[in-house]
């Protein structure tokens, strides 16, 4: 599996499907969530809300999948952060467990590239280092049948951790 990464905006990338930081009502909200959700048009929203009244949202670390409506991906694979709580809440294992069910939706989907964003390290204020070294080893111990992961840093900072984490 190749793992490729890239700055720039998620909702630009052409993959099977892209993962969205979303929040537990998954009805959108600031970050890359909104962006995901402006981007992918009321196809997108109107999937989560069918989501929501089935199963009540989305627990944090879960993931649910639903069409990319006008994005260039197939599919968004929403995923709930944790909030960080100065790790006192097991914020590693939920954020581990974001990845964990985002590789086996992607899995039972016959997915073949995936595109991440750098959940939790936005708004729910995730330390980026500590983030991004439970990203790249989860995705690397759990492989599934992917043949590429593009992680997609937004910042410079996110950017320059994951560069050096990755060895290039
Ligand atoms: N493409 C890629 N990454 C992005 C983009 C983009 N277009 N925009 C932001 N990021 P955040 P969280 C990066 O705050 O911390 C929402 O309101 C951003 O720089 O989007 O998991 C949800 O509804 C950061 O590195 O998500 C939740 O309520 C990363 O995406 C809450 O925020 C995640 O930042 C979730 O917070």
């Amino acid at each position: 599996m190749e793992l490729e990464l890239v700055l720039g905006d998620i909702t630009k990338i052409e993959v099977d499907a892209i993962v969205n930081a979303a929040n537990t009502s998954l009805l959108g909200g600031g970050g890359v969530d909104g962006a995901i959700h402006r981007a992918g048009g009321k196809e997108v929203l109107d999937d989560c809300i069918r989501i929501r009244n089935r199963q009540g949202g989305c627990k944090v670390g879960e993931a649910v999948i639903t069409t990319a409506g006008k994005l260039r991906a197939k599919h968004v694979i929403h995923t709930v952060g944790p909030r960080w709580n100065n790790g006192q809440s097991n914020e590693d294992e939920k954020l581990r467990n974001c990845y964990i069910n985002c590789l086996a939706i992607a899995q039972e989907h016959g997915l073949k590239t995936m595109a991440i964003p750098n959940i939790s390290t936005g708004i729910y204020k995730f330390p980026k280092e500590r983030a991004a070294a439970i990203a790249i080893e989860t995705v690397q111990k759990h492989p599934a049948d992917l043949h590429r992961i593009v992680f997609v840093c937004f910042d410079a900072e996110n950017y320059a951790i994951y560069n050096n984490l990755l060895g290039n």
